[in-house]
């Protein structure tokens, strides 16, 4: 009698722990270089990749989809913009370092290639329903996980342009004088 009791314990709370184990898909990761350091901000030719920490023992599918807010329970595929996907990915290889290569800056529209500029989210469908759940991992849930900044000859060829016209209307009304 007693040691039945006793088992009975035993079973209700080892199916409590793997219950737990299965339902909570905890831990977190987040966008970053190669040596695993949080990046927000990737310029063209920079490769992503996805770090993780306390996560389950579980295989899930990461993707990097356009930024946009989660509330849990939304069909990945169906209701955010897929950039790329990564099949499942073991939670050790988020673990480790390197870490697990997203894909590269490119705007050249080849596979794992991440278009500039443009902001992103990374997820790791732990249980690879096709759904983010509301307790797995991503960056970030309301704000972007990362962005990707436009490379800088796309910036400093206006902002030459501009002090050129400067100085050439600035040197024609010193001629004027
Ligand atoms: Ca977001
Ligand atoms: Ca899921
Ligand atoms: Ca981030």
């Amino acid at each position: 009698m007693k040691k039945t009791k006793i088992i009975a314990i035993l079973t209700v709370f080892t199916s409590l722990l793997v219950l737990t184990g299965i339902v909570v898909a905890a831990g977190v990761i987040w966008a970053s270089d190669i040596s695993r350091v949080n990046t927000h901000t990737f310029a063209p030719g920079e490769n992503v990749y996805a770090s993780g920490a306390e996560l389950p023992d579980m295989q899930g599918d990461l993707y990097v989809t356009e930024n946009r807010a989660w509330s849990g329970g939304e069909d990945i595929n169906a209701e955010a913009t897929v950039i790329l996907k990564r099949n499942n990915v073991p939670d050790e290889d988020l673990e480790a370092t390197p870490p697990v290569l997203l894909g590269k800056v490119s705007n050249d529209g080849t596979l794992y290639d991440i278009p500039y500029p443009g902001k992103y989210d990374v997820l790791w469908d732990a249980d690879n329903d096709g759904y983010f759940d509301a307790d797995e991992p991503i960056d970030y849930i309301e704000c972007e996980g990362f962005e990707t900044i436009p490379e800088f000859a796309t910036i400093a060829i206006p902002a030459v342009a501009i002090l050129g016209l400067f100085l050439f209307f600035n040197h024609r009304k010193h001629k004027e004088k």
